[in-house]
């Protein structure tokens, strides 16, 4: 018998980092079961969390750094590999300065501190603003919303009475929060469901909303008028802690039940119904998709409806509403820089806020931006030839590239575009902090994230890979971090849990404080110190104060005539699949199985229509392109909406339909979620 061991750390195979308890034999990782105190998972793992082991031990890892010659790759040494790609970073330095250096990193650097962190850090070593990820496509629109409503950011609790899923199908995307509807609805919570296709979960509902895709800020103003009009408002929170209502009350007057039906397809009857359930609920939460509302044409003011909507009604730092969560103090590992990233001038608002700057450019922009702005990218992490809208866009502004990096465990369709692919860790094979808990769920929580195994073959870590490459730049003085241990001990150190408090004493995790209800100090940190219902913030950079609706730009009460002949289906794309992360996990044999092929997803009157029937393969075509893949015929999905999976590569990749220069206004974010196609039998 050899040596065995269990060490408690996350998974990190999706954002969601629930707790693992992984078991060691002989140096090797043998099983990865659930954690059972931890709050999110409770000791469960989704079926993606199972096959952690079939993911980390796959044959198809990369396992040395790759070099492309030709057409092909060649396994070269690290040393070669670091050597010619500074040698190629210097050459651009020098003949046209510091900023042409994009780097890029995918959702998995949202629960990889230190990914996202060195990254940043790498790329203003190097001086360059131009730090792009998944942040101008995906949730941090929400979070910038909420900020310039409330100061900071409140997010949904995971226990709440009344759920309200706007787009959001946690049964596929949000495991932790599949796992507390669960219960609570044991326990009498209601659940609404607000979603183009009666997903399973509406069937326990108390009410299923048949929307239009890109609707969603109809029906919220008209949530907004009914509460108003019908005085079901919480005017003593009002009162006391916002700002604008009075403004905000003669603005929805034209925003009527029977104005927004038209829009949205869902009846004045039910808009009613919705709004006085909602605000007859101390302890209701909307749960606006994790990105559905950010990839349409209004998702900004959406995101502002919805945050008024919680307001009025009283549902914000109550049990079961949204709650400010204590933030944590962190060792910054990102660095400052000279000059501003790609889309600060277009979508100020995106960059920055009351002085408060971030640190992404807006990913939306790159492809016009190369070859011109932007020569090389280093992609730690990410997979943008699929991920981003528009593939046709980007990949063929990549190829334009003098130098393309990929850092990933797999090969990717990114990769494949790419000089040098360089093999990464998993996580079981570094250390980090665990640390969304907050982000999404309002979970003052954190862990250790453990370095259960060697790392396998030839991977390297983030901080190896960027540290040793920083060295070879003559910046190694700016990675000061010996080791990852280091590293993580030291983004750990103003938190009041040490390295070392979280490895011996508390290796399943630890809140780092207690959760609080109230209003502590009865103030806000926005400028007025209350909450803003009327946004000055929004108003400065030259939008409405306001929430308003913005029909989506290539719609049935939009797009030009000729445009709708062509492009007759409405479509939104990127609905998950529990089996999968993106593009990521298609060769995991166990995960394959239970879901062999992309499908698209359409009503049978529809297919009918267009002379499409259940497994039938179909071309979908927009006006960027096509891909080809089976039907799906389903009752449950609206008449005249098709849904296309995102993730899939090849000519089933869904962003070859989507536009990069359809955008939202305000924040430059890409829709995904209201564009416009046509289906023809292949
Ligand atoms: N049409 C359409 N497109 C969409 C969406 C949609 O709804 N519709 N959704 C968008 C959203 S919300 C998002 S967040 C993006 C996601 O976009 P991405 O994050 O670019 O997508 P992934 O396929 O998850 O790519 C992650 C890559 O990181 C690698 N990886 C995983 N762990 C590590 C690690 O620890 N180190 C390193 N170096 N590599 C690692 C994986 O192997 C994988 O290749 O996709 C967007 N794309
Ligand atoms: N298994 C798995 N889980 C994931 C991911 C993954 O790739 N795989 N990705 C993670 C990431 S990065 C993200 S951002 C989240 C995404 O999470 P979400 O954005 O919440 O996506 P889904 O849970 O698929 O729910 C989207 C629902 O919105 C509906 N819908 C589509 N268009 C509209 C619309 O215009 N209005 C309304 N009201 N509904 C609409 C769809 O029919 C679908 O039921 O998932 C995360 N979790
Ligand atoms: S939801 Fe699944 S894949 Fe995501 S962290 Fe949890 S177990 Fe892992
Ligand atoms: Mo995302």
């Amino acid at each position: 018998m050899g040596q065995k061991v269990e060490v408690l750390t996350d998974c990190t195979l999706c954002y969601h980092s629930c707790g693992c308890r992984v078991t060691v034999e002989d140096g090797k990782a043998v099983k990865v079961e659930g954690l059972e105190s931890h709050p999110l998972n409770k000791g469960k793992l989704c079926p993606k969390g199972w096959s952690a082991q079939e993911n980390i031990y796959s044959p198809d890892r990369i396992k040395r750094p790759l070099k492309k010659v030709g057409s092909s790759f060649e396994e070269i040494s690290w040393d070669q590999a670091l050597d010619e790609i500074a040698g190629k970073l210097q050459d651009l330095k020098s003949r046209f300065g510091p900023q042409v250096l994009g780097v890029f990193s995918g959702s998995i650097g949202v629960e990889n501190l230190e990914m996202a962190g060195l990254v940043q850090r790498f790329k203003a070593a190097f001086g360059s603003p131009n730090f792009f990820s998944v942040e101008s496509v995906c949730y941090r629109m929400r979070i910038r919303t909420r900020q310039i409503t409330f100061g900071k950011y409140p997010t949904e609790e995971l226990d709440s009475k009344l759920y309200i899923l706007w787009g959001h199908n946690p049964e596929q995307s949000d495991f932790p929060l599949s796992l507390a509807l669960e219960e609570n609805l044991e326990n009498g919570a209601k659940l609404v469901v607000i979603d183009p296709k009666r997903i399973p979960l509406a069937d326990r509902a108390e009410m299923y909303l048949r929307i239009r895709p890109g609707t969603d800020g109809a029906l919220a103003l008209a949530m907004i008028h009914v509460i108003i009009n019908e005085k079901l408002h919480d005017q003593e929170f009002i009162d006391r802690y916002t700002v604008g209502f009075e403004k905000l009350v003669p603005h929805v007057q034209k925003y009527t039940p029977e104005w927004a039906e038209e829009i949205t397809w869902v009846g004045a009857k039910d808009i009613r119904k919705l709004a006085r359930l909602f605000a007859g609920t101390k302890g209701a939460s909307i749960f606006q998709g994790t990105c559905t509302q950010d990839q349409t044409a209004n998702g900004t003011q959406n995101s502002r409806a919805f945050s008024i909507l919680q307001v009025i009604t009283g549902n914000i730092n109550v049990p079961g509403g949204w709650a400010i969560s204590p933030r944590l103090a962190f060792g910054n590992v990102g660095l400052g820089v000279e000059g501003d990233p790609i889309g600060s001038e277009q979508y100020p608002l995106f960059f920055e806020v009351w002085g408060r700057k971030s640190p992404y450019g807006v990913v939306t922009l790159v492809p016009e931006c190369i070859p011109d702005k932007l020569k090389a990218f280093i992609v730690v992490g990410g997979n943008p030839l699929v991920s981003m809208p528009d593939t046709n866009a980007f990949t063929g502004a990549f190829r334009k590239l003098d130098l393309l990096v990929v850092h990933d465990f797999f090969m990717t369709a990114t990769g494949r575009e790419a000089h040098y692919v360089l093999p990464a860790c998993s996580h079981l094979e570094k250390w980090g902090v665990a640390y969304t808990y907050n982000v999404c769920h309002c979970l003052p929580f954190l862990m250790l994230r453990k370095k259960c195994i060697e790392p396998l073959h030839e991977s390297w870590s983030e901080w190896k890979f960027l540290t040793e490459l920083a060295k070879r730049l003559g910046m190694g003085n700016l990675f000061p971090w010996k080791s990852e241990e280091e590293l993580v001990a030291f983004e750990l150190a103003p938190s009041g849990l040490s390295f070392d408090y979280l490895l011996r004493e508390k290796p399943e995790g630890d809140y780092y404080q207690k959760k609080q209800y109230g209003i502590p100090g009865g103030q806000f940190s926005t400028p007025s110190r209350k909450i803003e219902i009327y946004s000055e913030a929004l108003e400065k950079v030259g939008f409405d104060p306001l929430p308003i609706y913005l029909e989506p730009e290539r719609s049935p009460r939009r797009a030009s005539k000729a445009f709708q002949e062509k492009y007759p289906l409405i479509l939104s794309t990127g609905n998950r699949n529990l089996y999968y992360t993106h593009s990521q996990h298609r060769s995991i044999a166990a995960l394959r199985e239970m879901s062999p092929e992309p499908f698209f997803e359409i009503g049978p009157l529809t297919a009918q229509k267009y002379g499409v029937r259940s497994g039938d393969e179909a071309v979908v075509e927009t006006n960027r392109g096509k891909v080809k893949m089976k039907a799906r015929v389903d009752e449950r999905v609206a008449e005249g909406v098709l849904l296309v999976p995102h993730g899939w590569t090849g000519e089933a990749n869904a962003n070859l339909l989507t536009d990069v220069e359809c955008r939202e206004p305000i924040l430059g974010y890409p829709d995904m979620k209201s564009l416009m196609c046509s289906i023809r039998k292949a």
